[in-house]
């Protein structure tokens, strides 16, 4: 999402990936150094401006909005009416503090990703467990960490999810104009929004995106797709291809069918 704003505004940045604790054994995000100095919660993205680390995606991109960039854009319009509304978007398509796993697009998506986490985890050593369960500031994600490594939650926490899921995709159905973003110019929500519906390809769910109970959400799934912003923050970062085929074998996310069939009955009802 902070690549995203990045380059719809035009700034120049360096970056550096991290090594996360679900993947690799030697996590940077649980490092002494990046919890005193860079971000105490464990997580990423920061953003550091001029010499302030500045965390949390939805507080990042409003502070690189402040910023000129050579994009002539606001991701937040100065003269909308609609911030209240805006600001509400952008917190329900994120992972926001909180808001209870699974109740908003942005927190259930992440619960779909069971399957890839739960791959990721149970490859690291006794050792790496042990340093997460040690040193992981969040209390939810070590236990959610540790019960996938010993036993699995990858096809039971999906259903926590699909009312609220599904639920958020009609209000956006309803919400989007005609062949527009949704405040019909671009905004914050539509960088959220953009990954939110990327994550989806990676999970091999964003098939539900081209129902034909979503005629809107389609038209505006390929208009994000074509924002430059799309190619250069998310698709030229891609690099976990091969993990992902390994994760859903034959492209198949359990998930799947069973949110399109609660869709059709929910939109029929
Ligand atoms: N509300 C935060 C959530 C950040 C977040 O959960 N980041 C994940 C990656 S998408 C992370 O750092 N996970 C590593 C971990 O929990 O150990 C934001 O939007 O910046």
């Amino acid at each position: 999402m902070v690549r995203v704003a990045l380059y719809e505004k035009g700034l120049e940045f360096d970056h550096k990936i991290i090594k996360l604790c679900d993947h690799y054994e030697e996590a940077d995000n649980l490092s002494n150094e990046y919890l005193k100095d860079i971000n105490p919660t464990g997580v990423v993205p920061v953003l550091k401006i001029d010499d302030e680390f500045v965390r949390d995606s939805a507080y990042i991109i409003e502070r690189i909005d402040s910023l000129k960039g050579s994009n002539d854009i606001k991701l937040w319009p100065e003269n909308t009416l609609d911030n209240d509304k805006l600001r509400k978007w952008v917190y329900d398509t994120t992972i926001t503090e909180d808001v209870a796993l699974g109740k908003t697009l942005g927190t259930s998506i992440p619960l779909f990703s069971t399957g890839l986490i739960e791959t990721l985890i149970k490859r690291l050593s006794l050792k790496a467990i042990f340093n997460i369960v040690m040193k992981h500031p969040r209390r939810e994600r070590k236990i959610a960490f540790l019960v996938m490594y010993f036993l699995s939650l990858k096809n039971r926490i999906g259903p926590i999810a699909y009312n609220g899921f599904i639920d958020g995709l009609i209000d956006l159905e309803n919400s989007l104009p005609n062949d527009a973003f949704l405040f019909n110019d671009f905004t914050h929500a539509d960088i959220n929004l953009m990954c939110c519906f990327h994550r989806l390809v990676d999970m091999r769910l964003d098939s539900i995106l081209e129902m034909d109970e979503f005629p809107k959400i389609g038209n505006y799934w390929s208009k994000l797709k074509n924002r430059s912003s799309y190619q250069k923050g998310i698709i030229n970062f891609s690099d976990h291809e091969e993990l992902l085929s390994q994760s859903f074998p034959n492209d198949f996310n359990p998930h799947l069918e069973k949110l399109k069939d609660k869709i059709k009955i929910k939109l029929t009802k």
